[in-house]
């Protein structure tokens, strides 16, 4: 029964490391969030881009409950790297640069929101990489969930101007009566560096989700307009903005992952896991996997 248990482990554990080395260019879960957690939250993918906890307007950074695999994080306060791997790894140039310059790649956060204010007084930023000297007139990209509306969510890439740019936004209305408040959800959304909306596609809990609205101008700046910038990609906050201390999002955040690939909606249900996606092993699972390679090492030698 214990070999059975070991195998099974193991089985996971390989199929789980093997993909990660593909195509993961960051993996931040909470699960396993590094020795120091209160500081630093640690990439497991290769890129080794470890984030650093951000105080923002809250004066402390996200709090990490161990018991469980989450970082509570506040509206104003996040995560941004810490200088531990070069912020180019995410600039995520598009084809209005120049044709194939674009940069594929896809995100998943799973969380649990725990507070939503509404009445558009929060941002809810999730993920984003933007200059953060020209408030909404950034150069990059940026995906939050929408300050009016608890079931949007909103993706967009631009080059200095929020008139000609891509947005893409998407609604949840249907399987979350309430929003998304208060239940696990894995939000994904998928880019293949076209910078246009059709190259663009959001999901929620592995499902494609309904769009109600949408910008696709990001194609009608001149060529050589780039979403490039200097700034560290930020997790769960942002610096700028009209209202920084409730920029950020309320949240248990389970996990962050990308991506330099375009997911395809089967990868995306994969990830989703009929409710269960698959965390980082905890350094207690490690030792367990260790364990077990002992033990078929040991049978293979008998
Ligand atoms: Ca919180
Ligand atoms: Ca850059």
């Amino acid at each position: 029964m214990k070999r059975v248990t070991l195998s099974l482990v193991c089985g996971v554990l390989v199929g789980f490391v093997a993909s990660s080395q593909a195509a993961i260019i960051g993996l931040w879960d909470a699960a396993a969030p590094g020795a120091d957690p209160a500081n630093t939250w640690v990439d497991h993918s290769s890129s080794g881009y470890n984030l650093g906890s951000e105080a923002g307007d809250v004066g402390t950074g996200p709090v990490h409950n161990a018991a469980g695999g989450y970082y509570d994080m506040e509206l104003g306060n996040g995560f941004v790297g810490n200088g531990d791997a070069s912020e180019t790894i995410f600039d995520f140039e598009t084809d209005v640069f120049g044709a194939g310059a674009g940069t594929p790649f896809s995100m998943h956060v799973y969380k649990h929101r725990t507070g939503f204010l509404g009445g558009g007084t929060t941002g809810e930023n999730m993920v984003g990489k933007t200059t953060d000297n020209q408030g909404g007139q950034f150069n990059g990209w940026l995906w939050g969930g929408n300050g009016d509306n608890a079931q949007r969510f909103d993706f967009s890439m631009q080059v200095g101007n929020n008139s000609e740019r891509l947005y893409h936004r998407v609604q949840d209305d249907a399987g979350h009566a309430s929003g998304i408040n208060d239940v696990d959800v894995l939000l994904t959304v998928t880019h293949d560096g076209t910078g246009t909306h059709a190259g663009t596609q959001q999901y929620v809990n592995g499902v494609a989700a309904a769009q109600p609205w949408q910008l696709d101008t990001l194609g009608l700046n001149d060529e050589g307009s780039t979403v490039q910038n200097d700034s560290h990609l930020r997790i769960g906050w942002q610096p700028w903005g009209g209202n920084t201390a409730n920029s950020g999002t309320d949240s248990n955040l389970y996990f962050v992952e990308i991506h330099d690939t375009v997911l395809s909606a089967e990868d995306v249900a994969a990830r989703w896991n009929g409710g269960s996606p698959v965390r980082v092993p905890e350094p207690a699972s490690l030792a367990l996997l260790a364990l077990g390679g002992g033990l078929l090492w040991w049978r293979r030698r008998s």
